[in-house]
């Protein structure tokens, strides 16, 4: 082609491109919300999501047990009542079958489907400063521009299986939880290798226990897990909670964690005898959920010699349930203090180590060296033959997916770079130097340490007003100040620094992945507090944000 054709074709391939107000990008509980609330203000909207279904997090993740560990009648959307009123929750935690049939549900109700493209990940994304718009690049070779993009591409999006030596010369069959089949795996008369106890293996494993022939569970770090307390939904609790639900929305909109019906402790946890704290715990252990549990006393996360008395209890617990001492002692954890990593809830988790065809490995005593043709070898020995390894190693979280995207200003800056040392966020909603981008349950925002659809709605709907304000201004453009960045990154920081969370090696600073920067990224001042932060701001005219035609 000539260099004149080529301008031509380039010319006419612009002018061909599919023209929007705002992309979105994800098909999760995030970018589903979005869609249903800016085209509800008159934009137009396309979704776009890597999946043959919507639901994000709750399309991928199908492995046994799969469940939230948020009771089911507050992790759901509360804005429409009719929707909240008119959905029944048959358990107390929904299982991901049913919060996945829930989510199909809102996509058909709400008849979001036919501006959702399935099948279709986003691979760049480019600013145009002349312009002012984004060319949205896709995989299926398809660039479509926009004003704005909103990117609702989740924060445990990105499954990690590290990069073990020989996992190709693996003879069996090996799985990412974050990555299930969708027909399902059959483990019975299998022998199974689980490595990674984190929230998915303390939920997979008692299942995968029962069903397969033999287990053999590769714990790197012990974590803490309560139980969950499953249960049918009480009709009585589920009538209550639909008589008040609104106000319990409003309610919760006042909380910490975006959850209603936690009355605030007190005192904290050094203030009250040995006695009267053991009741306590023991009573929430009883009750099921973590929230209550970490709650008991105002500073179990602030303090580590109040956090110690309640990581004891959790540990004799596990010393009480566990009858091989010697067993007992790998799963209990001495390295983090209770809840500054993602605290699990279990259903027979420590149980399940009674069993006599489940087999633990402490791998941190002796790490994993490399996967074999028939099982995995550590520095001291060789495991197998496995017919089958699961993944159960988490996400290269809260940065993954959009580090995946290739996100960039013409001619300016690339997110990628910027990001190099950890993200960078004006709120957890937008990134200096990248204009008309705004990020949902970004880092830097309350987002994992919320409910988190809660922390979606928060977002899209300060989004939503946002837009609606350009708008009606007649402005184009608008994006985070630099210094107004800087300042919010330091608070979140400083807030971090002010809790026992940075103790712990944690996803949440990217410990899990090696050579990811150290930053502590969730928020964790609170979503109340985080909340009438975002509101002041744009009620004060967006302070903080440049805005433009
Ligand atoms: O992932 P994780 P997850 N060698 O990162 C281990 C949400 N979620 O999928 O701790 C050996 O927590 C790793 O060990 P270590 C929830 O927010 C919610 O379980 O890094 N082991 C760890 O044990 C959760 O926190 C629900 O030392 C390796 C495990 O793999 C988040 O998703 C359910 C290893 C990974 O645990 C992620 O949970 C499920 C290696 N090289 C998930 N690399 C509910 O709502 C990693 N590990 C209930």
């Amino acid at each position: 082609m000539s260099e004149a054709m080529q301008q031509v074709h380039s010319n006419n391939s612009a002018s061909d491109q599919r023209q929007y107000d705002v992309v979105v990008v994800g098909g999760g509980l995030g970018g589903l919300y979005a869609l249903h609330r800016l085209r509800g203000l008159g934009f137009t909207v396309r979704v776009f999501e890597a999946g043959s279904g919507v639901g994000g997090t709750w399309f991928w993740n199908r492995y046994p047990g799969a469940r939230c560990d948020v009771e089911s009648m507050e992790y759901s959307y509360s804005f429409s009542n009719e929707l909240q009123q008119e959905w029944k929750w048959p358990e107390r935690y929904g299982t991901q079958p049913e919060i996945l049939r829930y989510i199909n549900h809102v996509a058909d109700r709400f008849d979001l489907r036919h501006d959702i493209e399935l099948n279709t990940r986003v691979v760049s994304a480019v600013f145009d400063p002349e312009t002012g718009r984004w060319s949205v690049e896709t995989d299926q070779g398809e660039t479509v521009s926009a004003q704005f993009c909103v990117m609702a591409s989740g924060n445990l999006s990105t499954p990690r299986v590290p990069s073990f030596a020989g996992l190709e010369t693996f003879t069996g069959k090996w799985y990412h939880t974050g990555l299930w089949p969708h027909e399902g795996v059959d483990f019975s008369g299998k022998t199974v290798a689980v490595i990674g106890t984190g929230s998915s293996g303390v939920q997979m494993i008692p299942l995968i226990a029962a069903q397969a022939d033999h287990l053999t569970v590769f714990q790197r770090t012990a974590n803490f897990s309560l139980p969950a307390r499953n249960a049918p939904l009480d009709p009585g609790r589920e009538r209550q909670h639909k008589e008040h639900y609104e106000e319990r929305r409003i309610a919760a909109l006042d909380t910490p964690f975006g959850i209603a019906g936690f009355p605030a402790p007190t005192q904290s946890a050094l203030a009250v005898s040995d006695a009267e704290r053991q009741v306590a715990y023991e009573a929430k252990w009883a009750e099921g959920g973590s929230i209550s549990f970490l709650y008991s006393y105002t500073d179990l996360l602030l303090n580590k010699a109040s956090n110690d008395t309640a990581s004891e209890f959790v540990r004799q617990k596990i010393r009480s349930i566990v009858g091989d001492p010697s067993v007992a002692n790998i799963l209990a954890p001495r390295d983090h203090p209770i809840g500054t990593k993602r605290l699990c809830l279990d259903t027979n988790y420590y149980e399940t180590y009674n069993r006599n065809n489940v087999f633990l490995v402490d791998v941190k005593a002796d790490p994993i060296q490399e996967i074999t043709a028939t099982g995995l070898r550590t520095q001291s020995r060789d495991y197998g033959p496995f017919d089958a390894i699961v993944f159960a190693t988490g996400f290269d979280a809260m940065t993954g997916a959009l580090r995946e995207i290739d996100i960039r200003v013409q001619g300016g800056a690339v997110l990628t770079e910027q990001w190099d040392a950890g993200p960078r966020t004006y709120l957890g909603l937008m990134v200096a130097g990248f204009p008309n981008m705004f990020v949902i349950t970004g880092p830097g925002s309350p987002s994992v340490k919320t409910q988190m659809i809660l922390a979606i709605e928060q977002h899209t709907d300060w989004i939503a007003d946002c837009l609606t304000h350009l708008r009606k201004r007649g402005d184009g453009r608008i994006e985070a100040a630099p210094h107004a960045q800087d300042a919010w990154v330091q608070h979140v920081n400083e807030v971090a620094d002010s809790t026992l969370y940075p103790l712990a090696n944690s996803w949440y600073v990217g410990a899990n992945v090696p050579g990811k920067p150290r930053v502590f990224m969730p928020y964790v001042g609170g979503f109340a507090g985080y909340k009438q932060k975002c509101d002041a701001v744009a009620a004060n005219d967006y302070e903080g944000f440049n805005i433009s035609r």
